[in-house]
């Protein structure tokens, strides 16, 4: 019976997703062409250009027929004898041959090639290539460097980021990168891929109002970094050179990017708009919050691109910046790779921003300058060559941005094949290994917010009727109809009703039905929400509430309900569901995020108990009152007392919440014991020489200031470790997983720093009765680190806490100079 209930409600939701994802296809397609949404194509058009990649058009899935550039074989097709050119010569160095490549070309060949869509230059072999293809949680086709047909009809489409993020496994996250992006060279081996995926999204969630929260890892910078290193590895890297000294001739996969920087986290908000916006951002949040992500990406995942964002960060458009990209991504940070504009970044330098006044041509140079070396879009394609012709461009900046993506197009095999993947097919496309992938991401990700009384699992044996409620099963409807009049055993029945007709649910007319539903059935599941039609790209929300009639809705269902109701919240950002919290009807509430093609299998095993849910809130869930005068424009995580504003996510919000960030409950218990017990306080004593300085810190008690308040972590060796073991006991009857979170906190008499920050964490399973002991080693200086108000990173003298889980276990530990 079990399994009836299981395949009724995944179908169900299956379908739902199905709406969901169309409706994200009809939202990207319909924005301007600026915009690109992300989402997983279901059904696609076939927008067939079989000339964008180097495949024979009838390749079969065992490669016999692939080819790439420097291809011998390509002299009986084209004519061209590609092993007469020197960029074709595998001994020379990838930037040798690159700028070989390069100086074979006029100044307008090469600036067909500074564009996404770069065409092909017969004279030299190269064919058409377009840079832009998406890969957010899967393959997407919103990008036209991939597209989906009777061939390839569909890739395996994963729980949307937000919910993957809260599994906090980051061997799961690496995992999903490598099957997507083994999909990815399948497709690409049947000409229907790209080889360089503009993904992750990994801006870090600031404000809750924001629309691209399902895109993003949440709101912690060291989660979201962590998080996008694993997701490039499993995307970029290929097992056995990983390490390959030469960071400009370590081989690809696919080329991952890390997008959007920076300060990017307005979409549309009361007619703000990200192509104009003006992002006031100071030094110590760009270094603490906005850019540690990106720093990860590019250091930790050794990403191979980097997108610049709409926006302007204090004045200057974050393309056309010369610190933020040359200084900082390229200099400091040591990218190996490209950096790409989000689609048309250049365009609203001049229209949009209308910055300084410039010129096409000007924009196009200031970009150049600045380190962009390709526009998505068609700017650079357009005004490269008169720019350059009027002094705006010096050839010698389009020379290096071309050998810069050549370099990444080597790397993955464009030019001289890469027969590991040779074999990859349709029969590698959707894998029952890939889908069981999406699954178990999805059970993994899931929340268990509330569960009184343990009302969930529910048990099947004495659950006759099941009612299922709510405005996201809108297309299901006739499905599940059918399903229970066909299938559904006489005596079980399963009663259906959306409530609303929608997420929005302008009118309460179809509540009655609802209620009538939820009458004498043994238990209610609840289904409500937020879709894309609340919270996507290029749409923020006003307001952190339930849509329409929803609470209405859920109220009427309630009070109908005879047996518990379970109430499921699928959104992406957090909701004020305090009523609900408080209602002692509702006994159980799940949060699902947007979980992916297998999502309604995954809620199902969940509600009926086959997985024991271990995820935990990637963001804070804050109380409507929250957003109330107090501008989304603003860009500060501190709060600013000036003004009355509140701090922004866990680290600066001290006011009461709906759900914390962390928050996540088991069916089982589990009890932390530090092993063996520290002493109350260790100490870390770091001797300095003479041409060391101490920097100042502003303290809330000048008293408690120590002599030397901190140290610049550049000039310290940084050796110093900190390690401990974490047992974890399954004091519970259940079998379940649990995510152990590691903070750390500075001493409490310095002004202006963080409540607490995330330091690691890892996700393990104890059966019930057993225990595991888990070992953590930070670096003091990393994980003690604070940000000055001038954006050094310091490690500060005085007493900090570590504190494990949700104050489940802590110890302090002295930081001494002398
Ligand atoms: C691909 O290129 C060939 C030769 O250049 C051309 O004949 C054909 O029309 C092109 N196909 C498409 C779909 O553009
Ligand atoms: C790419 O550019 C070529 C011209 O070089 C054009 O024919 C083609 O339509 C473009 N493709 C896309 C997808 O924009
Ligand atoms: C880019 O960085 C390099 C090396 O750090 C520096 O020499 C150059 O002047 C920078 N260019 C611009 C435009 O900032
Ligand atoms: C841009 O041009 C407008 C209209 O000519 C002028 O009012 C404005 O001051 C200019 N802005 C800058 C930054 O030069
Ligand atoms: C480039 O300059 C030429 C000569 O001034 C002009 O005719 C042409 O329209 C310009 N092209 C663009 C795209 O502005
Ligand atoms: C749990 O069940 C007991 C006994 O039925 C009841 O008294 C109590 O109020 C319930 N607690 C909650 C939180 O529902
Ligand atoms: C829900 O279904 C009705 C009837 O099929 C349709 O008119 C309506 O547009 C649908 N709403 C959504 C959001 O798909
Ligand atoms: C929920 O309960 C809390 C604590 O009792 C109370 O402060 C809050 O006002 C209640 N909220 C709602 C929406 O019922
Ligand atoms: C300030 O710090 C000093 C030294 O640690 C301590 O004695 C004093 O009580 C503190 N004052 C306040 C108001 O906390
Ligand atoms: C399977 C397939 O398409 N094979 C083709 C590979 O290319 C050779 C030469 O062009 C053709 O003869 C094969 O039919």
């Amino acid at each position: 019976m079990t399994k009836t209930l299981d395949f009724l409600l995944s179908t169900y939701l299956f379908l739902s997703f199905l709406v969901l994802s169309s409706d994200a296809a009809a939202a990207a397609g319909g924005e301007q062409t600026m915009s690109h949404g992300q989402c997983m194509a279901q059904t696609c058009p076939a927008n067939a250009d079989l000339n964008q990649s180097l495949v024979i058009e009838n390749a079969t899935p065992t490669g016999s027929n692939f080819t790439f550039i420097c291809d011998p074989l390509r002299k009986a097709q084209i004519g061209i004898d590609m092993s007469t050119f020197a960029f074709c010569d595998k001994k020379l160095p990838y930037p040798a041959r690159a700028r070989d490549l390069v100086g074979r070309m006029t100044l307008s060949e090469k600036v067909t090639q500074l564009g996404n869509n770069a065409t092909a230059l017969p004279r030299l072999g190269l064919t058409r290539y377009d840079w832009w293809s998406e890969a957010l949680h899967g393959m997407s086709n919103v990008g036209p460097g991939t597209f989906f047909d009777n061939l390839v009809p569909i890739a395996t489409s994963f729980p949307t980021v937000i919910l993957t993020t809260a599994s906090f496994n980051e061997v799961l996250w690496k995992s999903i990168g490598e099957a997507v992006s083994t999909e990815a060279r399948a497709a690409y081996n049947l000409a229907r891929g790209g080889l360089t995926y503009w993904s992750p999204t990994i801006n870090v969630v600031r404000d809750p109002r924001w629309g691209r929260i399902t895109e993003t890892p949440g709101e912690d910078p060291l989660v979201v970094g962590t998080y996008a290193a694993n997701y490039v590895r499993g995307l970029q890297d290929i097992p056995g050179t990983e390490k390959t000294a030469d960071l400009n001739s370590r081989p690809l996969k696919v080329s991952a990017c890390c997008k959007h920087y920076t300060a990017y986290d307005v979409d549309n908000w009361q007619g703000v708009q990200r192509y104009s916006f003006d992002a006031k951002v100071t030094e110590q949040d760009m270094v603490e919050t906005f850019n540690r992500p990106f720093e990860m990406c590019v250091k930790d995942g050794d990403a191979s691109s980097l997108m610049c964002s709409y926006n302007r960060v204090n004045g200057i458009p974050t393309c056309a910046d010369p610190k933020l990209l040359n200084e900082t991504v390229r200099g400091e940070w040591n990218l190996h790779g490209y950096i790409v504009a989000d689609c048309d970044s250049v365009e609203v330098i001049v229209d949009a921003h209308k910055w300084m006044n410039v010129t096409n041509e000007e924009a196009v140079g200031l970009s150049l300058r600045a380190g962009l070396d390709l526009d998505c879009g068609v700017y650079y394609t357009k005004y490269g060559e008169n720019a350059t012709k009027i002094g705006k461009v010096e050839e010698a900046d389009i020379d290096k941005s071309l050998v810069n993506l050549y370099v990444v197009l080597m790397r993955l095999g464009y030019f001289d094949g890469n027969p590991t993947f040779n074999n990859l097919g349709k029969q590698d496309m959707c894998t029952a290994q890939h889908i069981e992938l999406a699954t178990e991401a999805a059970r993994q990700g899931i929340v268990l917010l509330k569960n009184d009384n343990d009302t969930l699992p529910l048990s099947t044996s004495n659950l006759r009727t099941l009612a299922v409620v709510g405005p996201h099963g809108n297309a299901s409807e006739a499905m599940i109809g059918n399903y229970a009049f066909d299938n559904w055993k006489p005596g079980r029945p399963l009663n259906y009703a959306p409530g609303c007709v929608d997420v929005q649910c302008k009118d309460a007319n179809s509540i009655p039905q609802a209620v009538q539903a939820v009458n004498g059935a043994d238990a209610t599941i609840l289904i409500a929400g937020l879709d894309l039609s609340i919270e996507a790209e290029g749409l923020d929300r006003n307001d952190l509430l339930l849509p329409g009639n929803q609470v209405q809705l859920i109220n009427q269902v309630v009070d109908a309900s005879k047996g518990p109701v379970i109430l499921v919240m699928m959104c992406a950002g957090g909701v004020d569901i305090n009523f609900a919290k408080n209602n002692t009807k509702i006994k159980a509430i799940l949060w699902v995020g947007y979980p992916g093609e297998e999502g309604g299998r995954a809620i199902a095993d969940v509600v009926f108990g086959k997985y024991n849910p271990g995820g935990r809130l990637p963001i804070t869930w804050y109380q409507a009152d929250y957003i109330n005068n107090f501008p989304m424009t603003s860009m500060q995580l501190r709060p600013v007392d000036s003004q009355g504003y509140p701090g922004r996510t866990y680290r600066f919000f001290t006011g009461p919440t709906v759900f914390p960030f962390g928050h996540g409950l088991s069916y089982t218990k589990f009890a932390y014991q530090l092993t063996p017990p520290p002493p109350q306080k260790s100490a870390i004593t770091i001797k300095l020489n003479n041409q060391q300085h101490c920097r100042d810190l502003e303290y809330k008690n000048a008293t408690a200031k120590p002599q030397c308040a901190a140290m610049l972590i550049n000039e310290l060796q940084c050796k110093e470790q900190i390690q401990f073991d974490v047992e974890v006991q399954n004091v519970g009857s259940k079998d379940g997983d649990e995510v152990i979170l590691v903070y750390s906190s500075p001493p409490a008499d310095i002004a202006g720093t963080h409540i607490k920050q995330v330091i690691g964490f890892k996700r393990i399973s104890v059966p019930a009765g057993k225990s595991q002991k888990v070992p953590f080693s930070f670096n003091a200086c990393t994980s003690l680190m604070i940000v000055d108000v001038g954006g050094s990173r310091l490690l500060a003298s005085g007493v900090h806490t570590i504190t494990i889980g949700d104050g489940l276990a802590s110890f302090l530990i002295q930081v001494n100079y002398n």
